[in-house]
């Protein structure tokens, strides 16, 4: 177990090295360069984290929490604040305590995101994950509009041991997912997990087609617990905050999926996605295989962010 957790941690480090050298080298130069707390220390920092991609909202918000904590606490040193900036982060990340009670409960999660972001992947990992937990999974192969989709749903639906409802190429996603709801009630399944097209001929049917998905969940199991979660590619940053704000428009988003956060420089916009939208990051994708999702933890994430070196030093943390 403890060894687990070892390589656990020490994934999440590697991933997010990029990501690291980005902030954390500027951050660090910062709160070495400065003597004292001023403005220009404050504008560096500012200009650190905005390049780091947390986005300006998140930005301000930790500044002004800095700000606040400096003067109530009569801090001096430039170097202490490294710690109060670590905490603020933790504190704006916090997923909430109903984050992952879909995973408890007989749930629908209808994952959705535009082409290439990870949907199909995280759905085999998140497969994998309640497998593990001994609960009865059914996938749907609700992306009709390319025939691979279903083969590569299936190729998971066998890693995961989960069962697969599909539908053949071309034919209307909304009613896959009636017959998979059906299977799903049949077979007293614990998680249903739909996945869905990312490109449809137009944005517009994309939007409607997801509509018409959730009209027939609520309609045929109003007893489910509903989740549904955004897949976004973390390489892409400012590009992923848009489709965020794009999907939230369309549907109840209760969740977002970062995935790609191994190897990209803009992992920080997980913090700006939350502080943005006010929707927790619940996953991240670190990896290509299935045990290359996590959950996301505000605690370990930061810790993996700031952890410095190969991943030792924030294991006994
Ligand atoms: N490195 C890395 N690659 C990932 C991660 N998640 C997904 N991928 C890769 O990204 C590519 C696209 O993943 P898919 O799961 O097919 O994406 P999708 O959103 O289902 O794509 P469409 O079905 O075309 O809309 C694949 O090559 C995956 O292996 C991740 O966390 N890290
Ligand atoms: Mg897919």
């Amino acid at each position: 177990m403890a060894e687990e957790k070892v390589g656990f941690f020490k994934r999440l480090v590697q991933g997010l090295g990029k990501t690291r050298d980005n902030i954390v080298s500027g951050m660090d130069s910062i709160f070495n360069g400065f003597s004292h707390i001023d403005d220009d220390f404050y504008e560096e920092l500012e200009e650190v984290l905005i390049m780091g991609d947390l986005g300006v909202q998140a930005t301000y918000d930790i500044l002004d929490d800095l700000k606040g904590k400096v003067k109530a606490e009569h801090i001096k040193e430039p170097m202490q604040c490294r710690e109060l900036l670590i905490e603020s982060i933790k504190e704006q990340m916090d997923v909430g305590e109903t984050a992952y009670e879909f995973e408890e409960k007989t749930s629908v999660v209808l994952v959705i995101g535009v082409n290439g972001v990870g949907k199909t992947t995280t759905i085999g990992k998140l497969a994998g994950k309640l497998k593990a937990q001994n609960k009865k999974v059914v996938l749907a192969a609700a992306d009709t509009f390319r025939a691979a989709a279903g083969e590569q749903l299936k190729e998971w639906a066998n890693r995961a041991q989960a069962d697969l409802i599909g539908g053949q190429e071309g034919s209307d996603p909304a009613s896959v997912v009636y017959d998979a709801v059906a299977s799903a009630k049949a077979r007293h399944a614990d998680v249903l997990l739909c996945d869905t097209a990312g490109r449809l001929h137009n944005k517009k049917n994309l939007m409607e087609e997801l509509k018409k998905m959730n009209r027939i969940i609520d309609r045929e199991f109003p007893e489910a617990y509903r989740e549904t979660l955004v897949v976004l590619d973390a390489t892409t940053g400012q590009n992923a905050m848009q489709q965020a704000k794009e999907f939230n428009e369309v549907a109840d988003i209760t969740g977002i999926v970062l995935t790609k956060m191994d190897g990209t420089a803009k992992g920080g916009i997980a913090v700006a996605i939350h502080a943005e939208l006010g929707i927790p990051v619940k996953y991240i994708g670190v990896g290509e295989s299935i045990d290359d999702l996590q959950k996301f933890d505000a605690d370990t994430f930061v810790r993996a962010l700031f952890t410095t070196g190969d991943g030792e030093e924030g294991e006994n943390s």
